[in-house]
Order: structure tokens, then C-alpha cells, then sequence
């Protein structure tokens, strides 16, 4: 649209907006209004004082235009989004970008009363391995579930890196249901990609250690390090990985990095890229290289292809080998098997994403300035003629690269990760250059690159990474801001940038700072997809996923004792307890059973005890149990946390704990 135009319909949009054109109902009406004199227009001078006092262009005004959401009206699209370091997911609306949620994972999150109670603490147990209880996560790549390949708005996994776990979270209640700790790596990345029925939750190692964390030295490390790529089996039915179903591939110890699963033809593949193929292992006090010069020697590194049916075959047919519980197909059976292939991808590699039509696999290289597509066809009929270029150190048969490859794109610097629209177009992330490139699967041509703000990681679009993606947006996810935001002390936020990629060229219309950690990927799913509930059925336990057998109704409320052990069974509704007095004494075991016996929308109650660390989110319906030994004599108040009511302030009552000997 030429720009006069543009201004004009614009000023007519504005005008109709603030109604002082009357309520412009057609788009006739409101180009007839955008064809007026705007400086006749009130609401026009209006907004163009208001612009100037801002220093606004029209660029900015239309931006706000296309995000601004006013009051009542909801988000097309949802954001699920990593939280970095808080271990949690975020959930962000689109084009609004306002967040709506913050979703404890792998960390205690008071609001929702996750970690201060019995079933959650389990939840969040389950995930420490030894004997240290881990207080947080590095949460890196959400994925949501899939069915034939698009989401399904059931479920998102999301891996930790740091302490190489994978977490389930049902979209019913948006709550983490079940927290899965790999046994047998030191660390994950490639996690948790999902198969395009989610048949497997997919999570791959990053940082080779000796499989099953066991003590080796750095000496041993071509011998006894490996790298793993797990099979968590999704049972969707329980919403619950199934461990016992599970099992993996061992690998080599290389970095495996990003992983993807092959769609449509490539379906029952999966890929994975890595680096540091040199193992190099450091040793910067004894004056040897350190890590990150170490493993830059290579001009190439491995994609390592597996296709995972024929490995599922295997391990059913006893050729695994069980390692903690988990079985574990042996590296030379899957380089024998054509379980596992490589083939080279250029310098430092990062990113694996699969094609929309999954033809394609786009990889790119931190130190190159290209993005790297693989062609699938080729790869298959390679590994099916078992046409091999040669074999890397462990006997895993290796493609020639120029026969893998359908082409590469000139992109720019330090390319990262590849999402796609609905018009053949792919965006690549160019961390180095701070850029957006965008580029035509077809002629593998760069179209245009747009400016981000600062330093892009992962980048997001409209369900960008399923067999159907929607166009629409974008989303920059920069790992600095820089200048972009009032400065909060030396750690920055990070920056999210809401893009538009409706039009022919892409454009800024949004920052959105991210406080809470660093984020790596997120996936953006429509949000008429997602039926969550708004009320619980009376009693559930949403951790038990179903009824609490600890759930009272209303006059039903008691408290027992047997022995020194006090079960309390109490409800909570507008605007009290039942029981609010409860008396123990000093070393009794307590356990609340707290239902909430509200049934209408939005109508929590909360509920805490001075000095115990106890503090539960009671959503209507709700059934929360929580266990406690009354170790400190004295009077404690508990009271409802959430102003629910307008007497809110009276929901209290007393726990006394009688000392011992009185
Ligand atoms: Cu590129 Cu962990 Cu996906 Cu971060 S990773 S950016
Ligand atoms: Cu219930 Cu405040």
C-alpha cells in the first residue's frame, strides 16, 4: 500500500476505533472514512498530537494496531514458551503478547501451590536422581503433542538440560503431571521433540558422560563415554510417560545437540545434530586447548540419522541391553542394524529442523554462513543401498555429504534454527548478524532479513514446526535486549519480537521483555485448539487425575486421630474452613485433606500455616493433600492466601500445637 493511503486508512481505522466516525461496521465504511480529510477529523488530530507527544510513527501506530487487545478480547494464538533457568513454561498470548501464565515445571511454584504439597512434591521428587533435591531446571525445548503431525492441544513436554529430565504438562489443567529423570545421561538437549503421533517423547544427551552416570576418567573418554538418544514411551491415555516401554540408542560420545522427528515420508526417522566430533575434553590448566577450540578442529561433525521403527523393532526382539531399568540398543548393533547413520553437517553445527512436508532436513553451522537442507529421498535410498562414503571411530556407517544434501542457502552469520510458513518460506535464526533471514524452500534463495534486537536464538512461528503451518507470525527470541528496555541492573531481560509476516515484507510489531530466565524454544499453537478446564469435578486430585479418596463434601468434615497420626478432612468455601480449629500435638504426623468445595469460575481459594512451608492453591473442585509432622509447639494461624471474597480476610482459623508434657 503506497503510503498516503496507507495514512488515510490508517487514520480512517484509528477514527472508527474511537468512534467518532460512528461504528464502522464494513470495510466500505470504514475506507469511506478513511477517505475523509483527516485533519477534519477530531479523533484524527487527536492521534496525532498524541503521536507527536509519544514520538510515534505511523510504523509504530499500526504495530499497536495490530497487537493492541482490548479489554474482553482474546488471543488468536498461544505461546508455550521455555523459561530458561526458572524450570518453568510460559504461556504468552499472540498478537497481545501479554502473558498469561507461568506454569510450574522442574521449580516450586507458590501460586499454584506447586512443590508445598504431597502430590507435587512427588511430582517434583521424582525428578532429583542422588542425593541432592534439585530446586530449579534449564528448560530449553517445549513440544507440544501431535496428532499426524499437528498439534493436538492435549500436552507439552519440555526437557531440563541441565539435569537431563523431561517433564509432562496436560493442557486440561495446564498443571506438570509427571516428571521423568533419565537414569543414564549427565545431561540432555535434543528433548523433548515428540514423534507426529506422539508415540515417543524424544530426548537426546548432550554432554557425554559414562551411560548411568558412573565414574570413568576423562582418559577414558572415547572408551567409556556416551551419548544417548532415549525413546520415552507416551501413553496418552494415563498422560503419563511409561518408562518400562521406554528405552534408547547409545551413541557416541559426541555433543548430540538439536533433534527433530521426521513427518509425512520421513515419518519413523529421527535426526539429530551434533558437534564436537574431535571429543575433545579440555584441559586448559595442564595448557591444553579448551573445549570450544577443541572441538572447532573438524570442517564437519555428524548428523546422526536413526530410524527409530527399526530400532523399536530390535529392542523388542531382546537386543537391547537393560541399564537402570532402561533397555538400551548397543552402539555397534545400531551402526550394524542401519539403526544409526551419519552423515556430515558444516562447522559447528546447530538447529535440526524438519521440513513441513518432511522432505527436507535444515541444519544449520554457528561458524557457517549457510543453512544446510538434506534431502530425505536421497538419504533413504543411500542407506537402503548401503552406499557409505566410509565409517566414523565406533564402525557407524557415514553418507557423502554431497550425495545427502538437496542444497544450501547463503543465509549470513551464525544461523541457528529454521522454522516455516504456509506460503514455502523458512525463517532462519542468524544469531551472529541479529537477523531474521527469510528464504524460499523452493530456489533455497534469502528473500530479506529483518533486524532483531539483539543476538536471536530460537525463533518461533504459527505452529512453524508442524506438517502445516499457519503463517501469520513470527517470533524473534533474543538472548540480549541491550537498549530496547529501562535498564534493571546488569542481568537483562530477554526479548521477545512479535513479528508479522502477513505481508510481503516482515515487520517489528512487538517486544516483549522476558524476566524470568532465558528462554530457548517455544512453539506457538491456535488457541481455539486448546479446551482446558475451568472447573475441577468435586474432589479431583488433579496430580491422581481423578477423584481424591481423601475428598470430603460439605458436612462431612472430621478430624481423626490414631495413634500420634491426625488426618484432617476439611473443605474450603466462601468464606471459611471446616474445621478452622485443629489441635495436635507436639511430634503428631498431620495430613490435610483440603477440599474445595466451590464450583464456580475463577473462584479459588488458597491456604497456608505460619512457619511450615505449607501453601496450596485450591482452583474450584480442587483436592489438595499435604503431610506434616507439628515439630514446633505453639499457635499457628492459617488463612485463606487468594482475596477471594469480601470476606476474605475472616477465612482463617487456628492450628494449635500443644507442647510436649503439657
Ligand atoms: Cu539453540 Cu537449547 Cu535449542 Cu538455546 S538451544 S538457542
Ligand atoms: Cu478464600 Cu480468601
Amino acid at each position: 500500500m503506497k503510503t498516503w493511503m496507507w495514512r488515510a486508512t490508517l487514520a480512517g481505522v484509528v477514527a472508527c476505533a474511537l468512534g467518532s466516525a460512528g461504528a464502522c461496521t464494513n470495510k466500505a465504511e470504514q475506507q469511506a472514512a478513511g477517505q475523509r480529510d483527516t485533519t477534519s477529523l477530531g479523533a484524527s488530530a487527536d492521534l496525532k498530537t498524541l503521536m507527536a507527544a509519544r514520538g510515534l510513527s505511523e510504523a509504530d501506530v499500526e504495530a499497536a494496531l495490530k497487537t493492541y487487545t482490548p479489554t474482553g478480547k482474546k488471543d488468536e494464538y498461544l505461546i508455550f514458551a521455555s523459561g530458561g533457568h526458572s524450570g518453568q513454561i510460559l504461556v504468552i498470548g499472540v498478537p497481545s503478547m501479554r502473558q498469561l501464565k507461568t506454569i510450574g515445571v522442574f521449580t516450586p511454584e507458590p501460586w499454584q501451590g506447586y512443590g508445598y504439597g504431597d502430590e507435587s512434591n512427588k511430582v517434583l521428587a521424582a525428578g532429583s536422581q542422588g542425593t541432592h533435591s534439585l530446586g530449579w531446571g534449564d528448560v530449553h525445548h517445549p513440544n507440544l503433542s501431535e496428532t499426524n503431525g499437528d498439534y493436538d492441544g492435549q500436552f507439552i513436554f519440555v526437557n531440563d538440560k541441565a539435569n537431563g529430565r523431561v517433564a509432562v504438562v496436560d493442557l486440561a489443567d495446564f498443571m506438570t503431571k509427571q516428571i521423568v529423570a533419565n537414569p543414564l545421561v549427565g545431561s540432555d538437549h535434543g528433548g523433548a521433540f515428540v514423534t507426529p503421533n506422539t508415540d515417543y517423547v524424544v530426548e537426546t544427551s548432550q554432554y557425554p558422560t559414562p551411560l548411568g552416570r558412573e565414574y570413568a576418567p576423562l582418559s577414558d573418554y572415547k572408551d567409556k563415554y556416551r551419548g544417548l538418544a532415549m525413546f520415552w514411551k507416551f501413553d496418552r491415555k494415563k498422560g503419563r510417560i511409561v518408562p518400562e516401554q521406554s528405552w534408547g540408542v547409545e551413541l557416541p560420545p559426541y555433543s548430540q545437540d538439536l533433534a527433530d522427528a521426521g513427518k509425512k515420508v520421513s515419518d519413523g526417522w529421527v535426526f539429530i545434530n551434533s558437534f564436537n566430533t574431535e571429543m575433545a575434553t579440555g584441559g586448559t590448566l595442564q595448557g591444553k586447548p579448551a573445549i570450544e577450540s577443541g572441538a572447532s578442529q573438524n570442517d564437519m561433525d555428524y548428523l546422526h540419522i536413526i530410524d527409530w521403527r527399526k530400532g523399536e523393532q530390535l529392542v523388542n526382539a531382546g537386543k537391547a541391553t537393560t541399564m537402570k531399568g532402561i533397555r538400551v540398543l548397543p552402539l555397534q548393533t545400531a551402526a550394524a542394524e542401519g539403526v544409526l547413520t551419519f552423515v556430515g553437517e558444516p562447522k559447528s553445527p546447530h538447529g535440526c529442523d524438519v521440513t513441513p512436508d518432511g522432505a527436507g532436513i535444515v541444519v544449520g553451522g554457528k561458524l557457517d554462513t549457510h543453512g544446510t537442507v538434506y534431502d530425505f529421498a536421497k538419504i533413504k535410498d543411500l542407506i537402503a543401498n548401503k552406499k557409505f562414503e566410509g565409517k566414523d571411530a565406533f564402525g557407524v556407517p557415514v553418507l557423502a555429504f554431497k550425495d545427502s544434501i538437496r542444497g544450501q542457502v547463503e543465509l549470513g552469520l551464525g544461523p541457528l534454527h529454521t522454522v516455516f510458513d504456509d506460503k514455502g518460506n523458512a525463517y532462519t535464526s542468524l544469531f551472529l548478524e541479529s537477523k531474521v533471514a527469510k528464504w524460499s524452500l523452493a530456489d533455497l534463495k534469502t528473500l530479506e532479513k529483518l533486524s532483531v534486537h539483539y543476538n536471536i536464538g530460537h525463533i518461533l512461528a504459527a505452529e512453524g514446526d508442524t506438517v502445516s503451518p499457519d503463517g501469520k507470525y513470527v517470533v524473534a527470541m533474543n538472548k540480549m535486549s541491550i537498549d530496547r528496555f529501562t535498564p534493571v541492573g546488569p542481568l537483562y531481560p530477554q526479548n521477545f519480537q512479535l513479528v508479522d509476516i502477513s505481508g510481503d515484507k516482515m515487520r517489528m510489531i512487538y517486544d516483549l521483555p522476558i524476566g524470568d530466565g532465558e528462554p530457548h524454544y517455544a512453539q506457538m499453537i491456535k488457541a481455539d485448539k486448546l479446551h482446558p478446564e475451568k472447573i475441577y469435578p468435586p474432589g479431583t486430585n488433579p496430580y491422581l487425575g481423578g477423584h481424591d479418596p481423601n475428598a470430603v463434601e460439605g458436612g462431612k468434615e472430621r478430624i481423626t486421630r490414631n495413634g500420634d497420626t491426625v488426618d484432617v478432612y476439611m473443605t474450603a468455601v466462601r468464606s471459611h474452613f471446616v474445621p478452622d480449629q485443629i489441635e495436635v500435638n507436639e511430634g503428631d504426623t498431620v495430613n490435610l485433606h483440603i477440599t474445595s468445595t466451590e464450583q464456580a469460575e475463577d473462584q479459588t481459594h488458597g491456604f497456608t500455616i505460619d512457619m511450615y512451608n505449607i501453601n496450596l492453591s485450591l482452583e474450584p473442585g480442587k483436592t489438595e493433600n499435604v503431610t506434616f509432622k507439628a515439630d514446633m509447639p505453639g499457635v499457628y494461624p492459617f488463612y485463606c492466601t487468594e482475596f477471594c471474597s469480601a470476606l476474605h480476610l475472616e477465612m482463617t482459623g487456628y492450628m494449635l500445637v500443644k507442647p510436649k508434657g503439657k
